[in-house]
């Protein structure tokens, strides 16, 4: 297997670091890549790189919007000639079935596309009724710098759910992608100086999130900090940011509920909490990790859903048909294995799986059979904590109230989904959720134009959809005076 070996990207070049971290495959265990351990020295480049760019206005922040539609445009038509081998590093690195990297590259192209045509109109207020003499203008001006901190499940996805909206906005950026799969961001960076993406604009350091991670969100330079991760180091970038008063964008955990009434199309529901648990070997902010199922309906339902979790495939990631692949790391899996066991410990009844898969070449990789637990109630930890793997946490409800009651009661507000035929069911029950994505007969599905972002601990601010663009940019007012203005202090004038 041919290792990939990297650099920072850095002012539209490699730049050389001594020092290396290596990535093993968490499917077969195999050497993967190298990446640069990132010291000050990068950090402070790479952010010097992109003040540069983004204070010289012509080359990128007040440059037409036209213009850096078409740039972002040339960028997207390579990254989809480079598709297959995108997605192959992504689905490598991640440990995730390709397939499904690659229709993550996919979407990540989607959102590119979408991001670039919102830089054509960026919204601005005239304010004219304010008399004769009067005018106001309303402009949005990009934020700055913007340093883009990204986990490793979706490493391209959460990224692309930034990237081009910051860059549609006029902002330039520095990317720490998480050390364990950056390899797909640093092929995109290359590829933005192929599209003339100018230097400066796009920059990569990689390393650890306590070493490169902290530097980015301390540095004076950095006008925003874009973070999609766990909430504890949401929390603690915050902290960090306040002290500045930079701006951030939390993209944090979830724990959302699927909550299937009786009344629900009952296949189509089965098919939806399947993909919802499992899809990304659970490695997923809006996994649908508890299920809420009416109570008339509950035991031919969940014999159902075992009887379909067990056809579900485990494979390595070049198996074009696996569902689920291999957990990121070995001590994720065994934390996943440990919330399975409190389950156990904590009296919920076991359903399906529960334990690694070591059978059909799998036994150097990190896998976890689907596992589903009922009799699952509120204080139980598989219930409330976000466990990062494939396992769906089961509980019985009896009333519209009590099914609201229990989706709500979490620290978390990413997002849930309603399954019923009734339409004044639904609605009432999505305006009371309190999450910042609610699926109506269906689930994690999406529309570029449409925002996400999480209520409570989930997260601050939006990505995606218009939204998405301007948080990346600052308001401001100009207020023009017409004709002669009046002496604000006349007697000051008098002879
Ligand atoms: O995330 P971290 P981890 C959740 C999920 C998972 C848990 C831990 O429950 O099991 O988090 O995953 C960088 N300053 N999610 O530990 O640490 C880090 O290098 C600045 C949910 O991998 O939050 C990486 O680039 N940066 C989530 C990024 O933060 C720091 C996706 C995310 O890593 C830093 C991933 C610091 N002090 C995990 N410490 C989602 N919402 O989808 C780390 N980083």
């Amino acid at each position: 297997m041919n290792v990939r070996e990297y650099e920072n990207w850095i002012d539209g070049a490699w730049a050389t670091t001594a020092r290396k971290v290596e990535r093993k495959s968490p499917a077969h265990g195999e050497l993967l890549a190298r990446f640069a351990q990132s010291d000050e020295n990068a950090v402070n480049a790479a952010i010097e790189a992109a003040r540069k760019a983004f204070d010289s206005r012509s080359v990128w922040s007040a440059i037409p919007g036209a213009d850096r539609a078409k740039a972002l445009g040339r960028w997207v038509d390579l990254l989809t000639r480079e598709i297959d081998r995108v997605a192959l590093i992504e689905a490598e690195e991640v440990g995730k079935p390709v397939r499904f990297a690659k229709a993550e590259v996919e979407w990540s192209i989607e959102l590119a596309r979408y991001a670039a045509a919102l830089a054509w109109q960026i919204p601005g207020d005239l304010v004219s009724n304010i008399g004769d003499a009067n005018l106001g203008l309303v402009t949005r001006e990009p934020r700055g710098v913007i340093g883009m901190i990204t986990p490793w499940n979706f490493p391209l996805v959460t990224l692309f759910q930034k990237l081009p909206f910051a860059l549609a906005a006029g902002c330039t950026v520095v990317i720490k992608p998480s050390e364990l799969t950056s390899g797909s961001t640093l092929e995109i960076a290359r590829l933005a100086k192929e599209a003339g993406i100018p230097d400066g604009v796009i920059n990569v350091v990689t390393g650890s999130g306590r070493t490169v991670g902290e530097m980015l969100t301390g540095h004076q330079k950095v006008d925003m900090i874009s973070f999609t991760g766990s909430t504890a180091v949401g929390i603690r970038i915050a902290q960090r940011a306040a002290e500045q008063v930079k701006r951030v964008g939390l993209e944090l955990g979830g724990k959302a509920a699927n909550i299937v009434f009786a009344d629900a199309d009952i296949d189509a529901a089965l098919d939806g909490i399947l993909l919802g648990y499992v899809l990304n070997q659970g490695e997923e902010c809006v996994q649908g990790t508890r299920l809420l199922v009416e109570d008339s309906v509950a035991d031919t339902f969940l014999d159902k859903l075992v009887e379909r979790s067990r056809k579900i495939r485990l494979g390595l990631p070049t198996d074009e048909k696996a569902d689920v692949g291999a957990l990121i790391h070995e001590k994720h899996m065994e934390q996943v294995l440990s919330y399975i066991q409190s389950g156990i410990d904590e009296g919920a009844t076991l359903l399906l799986g529960g334990s690694r898969v070591t059978d059909n070449g799998l036994g150097r990789g990190f896998y976890i059979a689907p596992t589903i637990f009922s009799d699952v109630t509120p204080d139980m930890t598989i219930f409330r904590e976000e466990i990062f793997g494939p396992v769906l946490a089961v509980t019985r409800f009896n009333s519209v109230d009590q099914a609201i009651a229990l989706a709500n009661d979490t620290n978390y507000g990413l997002g849930n989904g309603v399954w019923t035929k009734d339409i004044d069911k639904a609605i009432r029950v999505s305006r009371e959720l309190r999450s910042g994505t609610v699926y109506v007969n269906t689930f994690l599905e999406t529309a570029v134009q449409l925002p996400f972002g999480g209520f409570k601990e989930s997260g601050i601010g939006r990505e995606n959809g218009l939204d998405g663009l301007l948080e990346f940019t600052e308001v401001k007012s100009t207020f023009i005076k017409l004709g002669q203005r009046p002496h604000a202090l006349p007697h000051t004038v008098a002879n």
